[in-house]
């Protein structure tokens, strides 16, 4: 038996961790630090561990992910997932309401929902806790993703009342991940999704749901299988109803009580539709009233009560003109198309991103090709397809580079991955590339050094690797161009300052593939110093909670690597830190600080110190630190000239300091 105090301490965990998960995920308004939630996880997990009988359904560890599954299960529903009809202009929404108007014999109301751009899914509890998740598959038969769907932060593992129903909604990948996604795959030399569409899509049909949980997908939920398991006699109300059981619903509802009305929401959105964080492709239009939902009824496909209107694709047309390759910092090297300038969902766009070899050789891109381009995720440029009707009688395929076009060493494909690389170690590109990436705020973060002095260090061979970047003298300097003494002297302290960075930034900065500036945290705070870490085995590595076994592989072969030991060394001896200064969790949550739970807006000049050092300072006393202010920001600190944020602050009645308040309190406070 487990003793009482145990059982009760597992229980008040999951709920607190559940109630900071929710607010964090599905209100987007957290109450705690990331440290906070961190180490009461930990705690839950060290208790789980003990006593595996402690394991609730509904614990947050179990959205890490489970076993890897052979194939889904088949899950028929119950109730269909129907599909909606669509419609493209406003002359067929007329009709849509002329028609429900005539059968019903009076006006309604309607409620406008925002058309998400992911996949539908159904949701089933029973007695509040998830029991199954699936997804809509041809409407009558889906699959069965519960553990997917489990490593999803918005799905509520437990609802907010003990009820029974099945939730239907929408399962999306924000813009922002998206784009993080594909950087990240395209630096692995992986394939790029098309669109976010497809990565959440590729994310839900993972057979190990440990991959799923590391994509950051989101949900929106918009119905139920059955009406008469909500209270809510209408769909507006039951939005609000399925918030209240902790659902996340998308806030841009509107109910309608005319045909103009609902226009004007469509017109509104279309307008609006970049600015949103997911990516829409149309409204939804629900007749709002549920008994008159079901005099309507359906056809064999659809409901009659509900439409969707979707938005012309925001397409352009240009033409290639040449195809770059710049070289990546891991020598990837990454095909960039060159076209005549065009205007495509509110920007102008001149280049898009090939991907790779095989992206080329499939849509058959040549050179003064008429392309048809769009955003993918509103964002990024891409090539669409080649218009080959107006494709000149001479032109002809295109031939990738057998070479970098930098050092001209042969590219090759690396066990079979789509990307080409160059894999001459001492590359320019990659070096110069390496180089900036070092420099960079999350790495050594060294001000004044960008890519531009950087290029002409390299070129003149003052600097061949990062550690040279220690070795440099005012002498070195002044032979770049626009470099006087004063510049030179401020870009000396600049570097020597760097000296003292906590071991995880300068892990970060060498640029071990895989190694994000979030593992180069969890490495250095494990091991405390580059010295030990060097010595770890793959196993120890990947004993660490979320490292993977790729990170795991990548770091030591990183270090075993004769030229590694060289730099190391090299920088070692110009005085470089290699120790981590950083708090480990569990100390920031002891500090006693002004700062400690507190949101920090910086704004206007500071003489002390640079922003990025008062935030870290800030940060490491136990504060937050944002960009904007707003009724949660705690304290505004004003430096000189402080301009909109000292005014709003000041509106908003939130505590204003000067720098050197600040100052005290960060030279006041125990760490
Ligand atoms: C599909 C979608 C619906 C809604 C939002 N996004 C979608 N992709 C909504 O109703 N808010 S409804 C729906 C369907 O019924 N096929």
């Amino acid at each position: 038996m487990v003793e009482k105090s145990v059982v009760n301490r597992a229980r008040e965990l999951r709920e607190q961790l559940n109630q900071y998960s929710y607010e964090y995920y599905v209100k987007d308004a957290p109450s705690v630090e990331d440290f906070v939630y961190d180490s009461l996880y930990q705690e839950l997990v060290e208790i789980e561990n003990k006593h595996p009988e402690l394991v609730a359904e509904d614990s947050p560890t179990q959205r890490v992910g489970g076993p890897v599954l052979e194939e889904f299960e088949k899950v028929t529903h119950d109730v269909p997932l129907y599909s909606l009809n669509d419609v493209f202009n406003k002359e067929d929404i007329t009709a849509f309401d002329q028609r429900v108007q005539k059968a019903l014999g009076h006006q309604v109301s309607y409620t406008c929902e925002l058309k998400i751009d992911g996949l539908s899914v159904s949701l089933r509890y029973e007695n509040g806790k998830l029991v199954r998740g699936a997804t809509r598959g041809d409407g009558s038969v889906g699959e069965d993703i519960t553990e997917n769907l489990k490593t999803v932060r918005s799905i509520p593992l437990s609802l907010k009342k003990s009820v029974s129903l099945e939730a239907r909604g929408e399962c999306y990948m924000p813009k922002k991940s998206f784009v993080r996604l594909n950087q990240s795959r395209e630096e692995q030399g992986q394939d790029v999704f098309a669109n976010p569409r497809n990565a959440a899509a590729g994310s839900l049909r993972q057979l190990d749901s440990k991959v799923t949980a590391k994509r950051n997908l989101s949900t929106f939920l918009y119905s139920v299988a059955d009406t008469s398991s909500l209270a809510s006699s209408t769909q507006f109300d039951a939005l609000q109803e399925l918030e209240d059981l902790g659902f996340q619903t998308n806030q841009e509802r509107k109910l309608c009580h005319s045909i103009d009305e609902v226009w004007d929401y469509i017109a509104d959105f279309q307008e609006k539709r970049g600015d949103l964080s997911y990516e829409i492709d149309g409204v939804v239009i629900k007749v709002n009233d549920f008994e008159q939902q079901e005099k309507l009824g359906y056809t064999v496909k659809a409901p009659r009560w509900a439409i969707a209107y979707k938005f012309p694709p925001e397409e352009a047309q240009t033409v290639i003109r040449k195809i770059e390759w710049p070289v990546g910092r891991t020598g990837v090297l990454t095909p960039t198309a060159i076209m005549d300038p065009v205007k495509v969902a509110g920007t102008t766009v001149s280049r898009a991103s090939l991907h790779n070899d095989d992206y080329i050789q499939e849509k058959d891109i040549r050179i003064n090709d008429k392309v048809v381009i769009y955003k993918a995720g509103d964002i990024i440029p891409e090539v669409s397809h080649v218009i080959e009707e107006e494709r000149s009688k001479n032109s002809e395929p295109y031939q990738t580079p057998e070479n970098c076009p930098v050092c001209g060493s042969k590219a090759v494909h690396l066990d079979e991955e789509v990307a080409l690389r160059c894999i001459n170690p001492k590359c320019p590109a990659q070096i110069k590339e390496g180089l900036n990436h070092f420099v960079s705020r999350n790495a050594m973060n060294i001000e004044g050094l960008g890519p531009r002095l950087l290029n002409q260090m390299y070129e003149k061979g003052l600097v061949k690797d990062v550690a040279d970047l220690y070795y440099l003298k005012e002498e070195d300097l002044l032979q770049l161009d626009k470099v006087k003494e004063k510049s030179a002297n401020n870009i000396l302290n600049a570097i020597s300052d760097s000296k003292g960075r906590s071991g995880d930034r300068l892990i970060f900065g060498l640029g071990i593939w895989h190694v994000g500036s979030k593992a180069a945290k969890i490495l250095l705070e494990h091991f405390q110093t580059i010295r030990a870490l060097e010595k770890a085995s793959a196993e120890e590595i990947h004993s660490l909670y979320t490292l993977g076994e790729t990170v795991a592989d990548s770091v030591v072969t990183y270090f075993s690597k004769k030229e590694v030991d060289d730099l190391l060394s090299k920088l070692e001896k110009a005085g470089v830190n290699f120790d981590y200064l950083g708090k480990t969790s569990s100390e920031l949550a002891e500090v006693e600080s002004p700062f400690k739970d507190k949101t920090v807006v910086l704004t206007g000049r500071l003489n002390r110190y640079t922003r990025a050092e008062a935030k870290r300072r800030i940060e490491d006393l136990g504060g937050k630190v944002t960009e904007s202010v707003s009724q949660s920001t705690s304290i505004v600190v004003a430096g000189e000239d402080a301009g909109s944020k000292l005014t709003k602050a000041q509106d908003l009645n939130v505590t204003v300091w000067d720098e050197d308040q600040m100052i005290e309190a960060i030279e006041n406070s125990s760490t």
